[in-house]
């Protein structure tokens, strides 16, 4: 039996971050975590319906990666999708009115929690099926390069950024895509949210080789291991692998090491994970460390940051009603959206 990775056997050295990063990084990560919060009080007061994955616990991951982008770089999501969503940039109003199935959502509706998609926002989607949300994040980097070099077009070059999870990596898509993003080397980083879980089977119990990142190396392509519960040392990896993608020096497998706070999914008991386990997890949770980092370093102090707690509160609070009063969608428009229009 492996011994349980907890932190990397590595340290990266935490990213330098001005007063402004901490605080915008902050906010992004209190957003992901009271909008989280949110949905699972709406979901147990029966109001809202339908799997929904929670993803309490992981918020250093998508801040750390996604607000190492750029605007106009692409995020590839899976069914854990709504903070991704949120962390590029996409209203709480559309996220939380998509949740509730109503016209105003950002899939208007017709997608529910693990289809959160925005073209404004280059958000490639949630996925239901594991894995497939790879080979398209593959295909929108595949368009950076192509329009760049092929078609002379300088100013594409836009990253994408691919998330799933540790189960995915045991899926054949996850290899062919590493193998065609090393190939061409295409601008893209490949980010396994490494929870230790795929629903009840354990990592180690399914995977033959658990250290995910360790698979780059036989495709040629940089492979790195990273605390997932710290969200500078994300940051860190995150910025150079960006860099190295936007000058044309290919992909990056990014291992982040963290943990979900809740069950699967909000129907799951979870009865399988030990007490121990998520009691050691939740001691590390990455925003009371940021909290303390931020403070520590004298980023900011106790006021500001309960200022920013308040204003998401507020947030949430308005993503709610706007959802609540928005309309479903017109049953005479069922057939529209399915391909695409004008
Ligand atoms: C192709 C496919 N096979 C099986 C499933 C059923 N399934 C849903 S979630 C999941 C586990 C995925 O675990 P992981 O990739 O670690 O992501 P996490 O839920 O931990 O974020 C599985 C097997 C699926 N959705 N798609
Ligand atoms: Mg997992």
């Amino acid at each position: 039996m492996v011994q349980e990775r907890t932190l990397p056997t590595f340290q990266s050295p935490p990213a330098q971050i001005s007063a402004e990063e901490g605080l915008m990084i902050y906010e992004d990560m209190i957003l992901g975590r009271y909008f989280e919060d949110k949905c699972a009080e709406m979901y147990y007061r029966g109001k809202m319906f339908g799997f929904v994955h929670l993803y309490n616990g992981q918020e250093a991951v998508s801040s750390g990666v996604i607000k190492a982008l750029r605007d106009d770089d692409y995020v590839g999501s899976t069914y854990r999708d709504h903070v991704h969503a949120l962390s590029a940039g996409v209203p709480a109003r559309s996220v939380m009115a998509e949740l509730f199935g109503k016209e105003t959502g950002c899939s208007k509706g017709r997608g529910g929690s693990m289809h959160m998609f925005s073209a404004e926002h280059n958000l490639l989607g949630g996925y239901a099926f594991i894995g497939e949300g790879i080979p398209v994040a593959l295909g929108a980097a595949f368009q950076s390069r192509y329009r760049r070099e092929t078609m002379g077009d300088d100013a594409a070059d836009q990253v994408t950024a691919s998330f799933f999870g540790d189960g995915t990596t045991n899926n054949g898509q996850f290899f062919e895509c590493l193998n065609m993003a090393a190939l061409w080397k295409l601008p893209m980083l490949f980010v396994v949210e490494n929870n230790k879980w795929a629903i009840g089977m354990a990592h180690e119990r399914a995977t033959s080789q658990p250290e995910i990142y360790r698979k780059a190396s036989v495709f040629g392509l940089p492979g790195i291991e990273v605390d997932g519960m710290d969200v500078l040392a994300v940051r860190a990896v995150a910025q150079e692998a960006i860099a190295r993608a936007r000058a044309g020096e290919g992909p990056t497998l990014i291992e982040c090491l963290t943990y979900r706070f809740r069950g699967h999914s909000l129907a799951d008991p979870d009865e399988l994970r030990s007490a121990d386990e998520k009691a050691k997890w939740q001691s590390r949770d990455p925003i009371q460390r940021f909290e303390a980092y931020l403070i520590e370093q004298n980023l900011a102090d106790d006021e500001v940051l309960k200022a920013i707690r308040q204003k998401i509160e507020g947030v949430v609070e308005d993503a709610l009603s706007f959802a609540q009063d928005s309309p479903e969608p017109d049953p005479s428009e069922l057939y529209r959206y399915i391909f695409a229009e004008d």
